[in-house]
């Protein structure tokens, strides 16, 4: 294998990390995980990139743990993902970006859950998730138990695990997997398309909503009630309030990017 393991490019605002070990369908390893989550996080900071793009080079968008790679082994399973996976999934989670998971193929073990922690889901027509943990008598990890009973429910969740069954793009549309599919020869260009709307939206409210968001997946009403009044407040106080409302009286498309 050649070349850097995540290939990383910006275009409008939108920062596409893509996971580049093809032969493996993208299986990962800890060079990988860690490269990830790096480059995550400088995209967090560099004011280029507005939305992050996470997706596979080849016909896979990740196959899980790389099962022939032992470089995690010299750990215990737990040390393995506090050190590799559960940063990563953390990371897109508290990322102050919108983060779109970009399932251009198979996504299957901790590739699911990478494909399920996306703030946004889009996948191409031939991209398929199987929650594969089982397959090998495991137990799915990397935010599977949690993300994947909160978009389908308890029931269906543990058939998808216990089962090891294929979800395809139309299914996944249907059970909430994913928000958008698009057709595979123009994918990488529906997937620009998508990114660059969202980058033209109001980046700092964007970044409150997302918070606001995953604190309401674990919160009480009232919580959630006082969490957005202080958010509201914060957001109120920003230019990007100020120019939506004045966009609206002057009868034209607010612009939410500016230099800085
Ligand atoms: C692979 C892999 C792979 C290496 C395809 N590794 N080479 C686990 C352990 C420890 C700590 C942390 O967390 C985890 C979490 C996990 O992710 S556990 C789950 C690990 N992943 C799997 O068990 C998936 C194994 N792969 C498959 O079941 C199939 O490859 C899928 C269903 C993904 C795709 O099937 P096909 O489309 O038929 O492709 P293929 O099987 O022919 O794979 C293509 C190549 O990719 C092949 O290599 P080769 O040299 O024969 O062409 C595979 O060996 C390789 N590959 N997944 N995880």
């Amino acid at each position: 294998m050649t070349g850097p393991v995540i290939l990383e490019a910006t275009r409008a605002g939108v920062r596409t990390l893509t996971l580049n070990r093809p032969d493996k369908l993208n299986a990962a390893n800890d060079a990988l995980l860690l490269a990830l989550t790096d480059a995550l996080r400088r995209a967090d900071t560099d004011a280029q990139a507005r939305v992050v793009v996470i997706t596979g080079a080849g016909r896979g968008f990740c196959a899980g743990q790389d099962l022939g790679d032992v470089s995690g082994r010299d750990m215990t399973f737990t040390e393995h993902l506090n050190h590799t996976y559960n940063p990563l999934i953390r990371t897109i989670r508290t990322l102050s970006k919108p983060v779109i998971s970009a399932v251009n193929g198979v996504a299957a073990g901790a590739g699911a859950s990478l494909a399920l922690a996306g703030d946004l889901r889009v996948w191409a027509q031939s991209a398929s998730l199987i929650e594969v943990f089982s397959n090998i008598a495991l137990v799915p990890d990397s935010g599977s138990t949690w993300f994947l009973p909160r978009l389908v429910g308890y029931h269906r969740a543990f058939e998808l695990m216990a089962l090891a069954e294929r979800v395809r793009a139309d299914d996944a549309l249907r059970l909430g997997l994913c928000e958008q599919v698009f057709p595979d020869d123009t994918f990488q260009e529906a997937v620009q398309a998508y990114a660059e709307r969202l980058a033209a939206r109001p980046a700092h409210a964007l970044n409150l909503t997302k918070q606001a968001l995953v604190a309401g997946m674990t919160s009480t009403l009232d919580e959630a009630l006082d969490q957005e009044a202080a958010l509201q407040q914060l957001a109120g106080d920003h230019w990007e309030h100020e120019e939506g409302v004045t966009a609206f009286k002057e009868k034209r498309t607010p612009q939410f990017i500016r230099e800085t």
